[in-house]
């Protein structure tokens, strides 16, 4: 039976048009105003705005910390239902194979963790964490089998790559049109001043943000820019966080580089002081990079508003603070990085971006879903509202008003960076490829995401 939203607004990066919109099995089958009943299940959305689905294009739900034992407090099934749950319809999350491992074999064990077992729809970016021939033979065949992008390292020692692999690997992503990310901060450095503070006994979450100041990415940054230069590939910068990596980017767009960058709502909403928290709670906001001073986010917010920021992605990466963060208490630097977000981000950018006119809902629009589609080879399929794409639609009350909190969040973790802070708007219901997956912020309907397979396109 096919449905029809009635009297609601459609949104899309450039526009919004009052006009109905009917599903038909999976797919967007008629949109116009005033459309005829004919035998359709009539749901009223008047008062609301009909958004393409959001698109969150840096997860891990499940990560081993490479530090023994420990593994995020969310995993698919937890992560996709709060995804989900609040207008999350698909994830690009970061498989990351272990040393010593096939990409192949890590995308049968991301495929794993996610069939059956995920409430959106889901991809991966294939994270290479170290370069050798049989690698490289691999980056076509995993590109055939559906995963167009990539993602490095500059820091983390379980995970980085010298500039050289990077520059090999970018070269190999080139010939087919791939998408490479990279992790932009200079883990030499990171480890120096680790070492620096860790000798002199400071040892508070205080000095987490110490070790990895802004140089650190902006030199990275450069660094990325300058090699993606020499390889001829488009450059794609995850969670940049600083002005000066901005600047940087800037630097490289006026002399004709290509550059997506990608920043996250933790950068724009909270901010350095929050290290300061006693007992311990700083602990909470210990990710990298880590939180950046108020002028850094003011220059975000500007990078948003006039398109230097091209999207907004989480970076979620849980752990909880009992038992998870709370390993580091004698020592910053054994705190797991990460802060959970995936569940946040649209309301959190509908409140303080949209609502504060900061940027237009079509900008949050481009910003969350279709932007992200286009850079990703996942539009028209995702990414907007029109006749032949997924019906994946978020009904969006703009007149709801909610307090963020651990204690009514679906984050499989104790606690949520943003506790106590006020949101305005909220998804009413969530439609995954027609179905009717989740209302007023719960989910109906369980683990109907599907892997989403994506096929090259040259026009990014
Ligand atoms: N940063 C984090 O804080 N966690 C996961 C990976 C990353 O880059
Ligand atoms: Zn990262
Ligand atoms: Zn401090
Ligand atoms: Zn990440």
């Amino acid at each position: 039976m096919s449905i029809l939203l009635k009297g609601g607004i459609v949104v899309s990066a450039k526009k919004r048009r009052q006009v109905d919109v009917r599903i038909d099995g999976e797919k967007i089958v008629e949109i116009g105003t005033n459309l005829k009943e004919n035998g359709s299940n009539v749901e009223d959305v008047s008062g609301c705005f009909l958004l393409p689905g959001f698109i969150d294009a840096h997860t891990h739900l499940e990560l081993n910390n490479g530090k023994g034992s420990m593994s995020t407090a969310d995993n698919f099934n937890t992560g996709s239902k709060a995804a989900v749950a609040k207008g999350t319809t698909t994830v690009i999350d970061m498989a990351t194979p272990s040393k010593g491992s096939s990409l192949k074999d890590c995308l049968v064990s991301w495929n794993q963790l996610a069939q059956g077992n995920s409430s959106c729809d889901y991809t991966y970016h294939m994270s290479i964490i170290e370069w050798n021939s049989t690698i490289k033979k691999e980056i076509k065949e995993i590109i055939n089998a559906g995963i167009t992008s990539f993602k490095m390292y500059m820091a983390y020692d379980n995970l980085r790559t010298t500039d050289g692999e990077i520059f090999e690997a970018m070269s190999e992503i080139g010939q087919f049109h791939g998408m490479l990310g990279i992790h932009c901060e200079n883990g030499d450095m990171v480890n120096e001043m680790i070492a620096k503070f860790v000798e002199k006994g400071n040892l508070a979450p205080h000095y987490h943000p110490l070790t990895r100041p802004d140089s650190v990415e902006a030199e990275a940054v450069e660094r990325y820019l300058m090699i993606a230069d020499l390889a001829k590939l488009p450059v794609n910068i995850v969670h940049l966080s600083t002005k000066r990596s901005l600047e940087a980017v800037e630097r490289a767009r006026i002399r004709n580089q290509k550059v997506y960058v990608e920043t996250c709502p933790q950068y724009l909403v909270l901010d350095d002081h929050l290290y300061d928290e006693p007992n311990f709670e700083g602990a909470k906001y210990v990710c990298s990079p880590p939180l950046r001073s108020f002028n850094d986010q003011q220059a975000l917010w500007n990078g948003v508003i006039n398109g230097q920021i091209n999207t907004i992605s989480t970076d979620h990466c849980s752990f909880n603070f009992e038992g998870q963060k709370t390993i580091g208490k004698n020592d910053f630097s054994k705190i797991p990085n990460g802060m959970p977000g995936v569940e946040t981000r649209p309301e959190l950018i509908y409140t303080y971006g949209v609502t504060t006119g900061k940027i237009s809902l079509e900008r949050m629009i481009g910003l969350l879903s279709e932007d992200i589609a286009r850079q990703f080879d996942l539009f028209p399929q995702k990414g907007i509202i029109q006749v032949g794409s997924d019906a994946d639609i978020v009904v969006w009350d703009p007149l709801t008003i909610g307090v963020i909190s651990a204690t009514t969040q679906l984050q499989n973790v104790d606690y949520t960076p943003y506790e106590g802070m006020q949101t305005k708007g909220s998804a009413r219901a969530v439609y995954l490829r027609g179905q009717k997956v989740a209302e007023n912020g719960k989910v109906i309907a369980e683990n109907q995401g599907a892997f989403i397979f994506r096929k090259i396109s040259t026009s990014h």
